[in-house]
């Protein structure tokens, strides 16, 4: 499958047609999992399990270069990724929209060109596949941020060839895929599932139970202001001393479903704000 993709993409590779104006631009967040890592030039420092981040900037007025009805190709304006400490940023490359091609696949893919790491033949994918081709319907630029649910393949790939020094790639899983406002809308869902935690508890240890969900809650709004401000430091260290005080009530005031699934959404936010570091 993956291999599908990665022919799907270098075909993908283009000439440039000039973009009319009334640019209305997009940006873009993903993250994800590393799961293989080779590193011949030991710069990266990554290891499996290593979270990673990045983004992409388009306008959603970008005209079609591909005349083929099934695969649209889009130039976009900036596309960055951080791997653990190491990051990489270009200005060049193009997001594709398969439907249906090749072979009944759809799929959604963002390819950063020329990051004046190794050379012109540095590339970074964003693949997403969905090979029942119910993702789109048509070769259209899709102007928010795709479905992920919607793919059965959610590839990663860091590909930088430099030629006689060696050779880095990194595999990952994306997890996630959201706009801009996404830290914030996450840390507000957050504080809705606890509102409706305390609302759900009951006598004898009501009262007890709602004072440490509340402590909970004031926690995740500290986080929120915090983010809001972007002090990115500050809301990671909120999310981080959340997670603890939600680990000391798991079994007590939360179940431990409930208490698994608070952490893993703080994981999930710490992820998607600018300042964190693996
Ligand atoms: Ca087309
Ligand atoms: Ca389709």
């Amino acid at each position: 499958m993956r291999r599908q993709f990665l022919g799907l993409i270098l075909f993908a590779i283009a000439t440039t047609v000039s973009v009319p104006a009334l640019a209305q631009t997009v940006t873009v967040h993903f993250t994800g999992v590393v799961d293989t890592v080779l590193d011949q030039l030991n710069k990266t420092h990554v290891t499996p399990g290593t979270l990673f981040r990045g983004q992409y900037t388009f306008d959603i007025s970008t005209p079609d270069r591909d005349g083929d009805p099934t695969l649209g190709r889009y130039v976009h304006d900036s596309f960055s990724v951080t791997v653990g400490n190491f990051t990489v940023a270009t200005r060049s490359g193009e997001i594709f929209v398969a439907n249906a091609h090749p072979d009944g696949l759809d799929a959604y893919g963002v390819r950063g060109d020329n990051f004046a790491f190794c050379g012109p033949q540095d590339k970074v994918f964003i693949m997403l596949g969905d090979n029942t081709s119910s993702a789109f319907n048509s070769d259209a630029l899709p102007p928010n941020p795709p479905d992920i649910s919607q793919f059965n393949a959610r590839d990663f790939l860091i590909d930088f060839r430099c030629d006689f020094s060696g050779d880095i790639r990194i595999d990952g899983t994306i997890t996630a895929i959201a706009d801009t406002n996404s830290p914030q809308e996450l840390l507000w869902n957050v504080c809705s599932e606890i509102t409706q935690l305390i609302s759900l508890t009951l006598p004898p240890n009501k009262f007890a139970a709602v004072v440490s969900l509340l402590a909970l809650q004031a926690e995740v709004l500290n986080a929120l202001r915090a983010v809001e401000i972007n002090n990115d430091s500050a809301a990671i260290i909120y999310l981080k001393y959340f997670k603890i005080q939600v680990a000391l009530q798991s079994g007590k005031h939360l179940t431990k479903d409930q208490a698994n699934s608070l952490i893993s959404q703080a994981d999930n936010i710490i992820v998607w704000i600018p300042g964190s570091v693996n």
